[in-house]
């Protein structure tokens, strides 16, 4: 009998959530295709899923044609990508998940306060090359503790910190320990920019190793997050796996082992949780557990602009556009994007 037990909370976070309802909704009000300028979150299945629906994805914005509604995925974009889409005239909705576009701002604001400004994360991800073009000045980007000492800045500079919101909760703290220790004026959030949702599933994949022997992982493999979970069950000395889904499972893994920990990143939908323990049944019976954790009530608003598509629509559709436009304007004076 194999033991599962499934971490919580796992799978989709909130940014998550309104990214992919950001893009279901444009095509429910444009109609296909809608084009996502970079995968809308980092999971295949979520992305053939948005396919299937008349979702176009594409890496560059030269590929999307002239007026075509273009959704700017949740990890964010660089200014120019925005300015871009402005030149072009193309409607835009921005996808990039709040909690991001607050990294950015913090950029932005320790800047303006004369700061020299660190960034920590990965080089080359997406959610990097927004964060690094979003902000108008030099910005250092370090990935790890080693980083910090080869940064050619002099120990007295003001310094200030901002991170990606997906990092190893650990890891960061050493590279701000050792921003600390090279600096003598740092500032920073008060840990870090990693978000809720990534730290709530790290601390419950951590929890789960406890009472583990092997530790699955669904999420895709260009997944910050969710490469960080598998991260951690090795760490914690357990043999862990980043699978897509319950078709990349090994029966081998399974060999003498009672207990299996099962989890999710950010940006992995429940039914493939579902499909890896449908596979581990395939094998033998099993029990399946859910472990005690943090229950997760953050929401975040769609984006105003997704109401302007519709109001768009109206307009051709030949109500009167100055009303719809100004019945819009009302309903939206107040509607930021934060947490619901
Ligand atoms: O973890 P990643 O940043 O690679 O991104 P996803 O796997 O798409 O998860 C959603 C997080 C997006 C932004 O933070
Ligand atoms: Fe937003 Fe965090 Fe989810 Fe990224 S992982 S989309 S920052 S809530």
């Amino acid at each position: 009998m194999i033991k599962i037990i499934l971490a919580q909370p796992r799978g989709f976070c909130a940014g998550v959530i309104r990214a992919i309802e950001i893009v279901d909704q444009a095509l429910d009000r444009v109609g296909a295709p809608v084009y996502v300028r970079h995968e809308i979150v980092h999971n295949r299945h979520v992305v053939d899923t948005l396919k299937a629906k008349g979702a176009v994805f594409v890496e560059e914005l030269s590929e999307v044609p002239s007026g075509e509604v273009t959704v700017f995925s949740a990890h964010g974009v660089a200014r120019t990508v925005q300015e871009e889409a402005e030149q072009r005239g193309l409607p835009v909705v921005d996808a990039t998940c709040p909690l991001v576009n607050k990294v950015h701002a913090q950029g932005r604001r320790y800047l303006s306060h004369g700061r020299t400004l660190i960034l920590i994360g990965h080089a080359g991800h997406p959610e990097i090359e927004g964060t690094l073009g979003q902000i108008d000045g030099p910005v250092h980007l370090v990935g790890s503790a080693e980083q910090v000492a080869s940064l050619d800045i002099p120990a007295d500079t003001p310094v200030a910190f901002i991170t990606q919101t997906t990092l190893s909760v650990d890891d960061t703290r050493s590279v701000i320990a050792a921003l600390r220790q090279k600096f003598t004026d740092v500032i920073g959030p008060d840990t870090s920019d990693i978000c809720y949702a990534t730290q709530n599933r790290q601390a419950a994949v951590r929890d789960l190793c406890k009472k583990s022997d092997l530790i699955l992982v669904v999420g895709s493999p260009n997944s910050s997050n969710s490469n960080r979970l598998r991260e951690i069950g090795l760490e914690e000395g357990l043999p862990s796996y980043l699978i897509a889904d319950g078709s990349e499972i090994d029966p081998v893994w399974f060999e003498g082992i009672n207990t299996v920990g099962l989890t999710a990143g950010a940006s992995a939908p429940e039914e493939l949780v579902q499909s890896v323990i449908t596979a581990i049944r395939a094998l033998g019976p099993v029990t399946v557990e859910q472990l005690a954790g943090v229950e997760e009530k953050i929401a975040f608003r769609l984006p105003p602009t997704l109401r302007h598509l519709k109001a768009r629509n109206a307009a051709h559709n030949n109500l009167d556009n100055k009303t719809a436009a100004s019945k819009e304007a009302d309903s939206l004076s107040n509607d930021t994007e934060q947490e619901a």
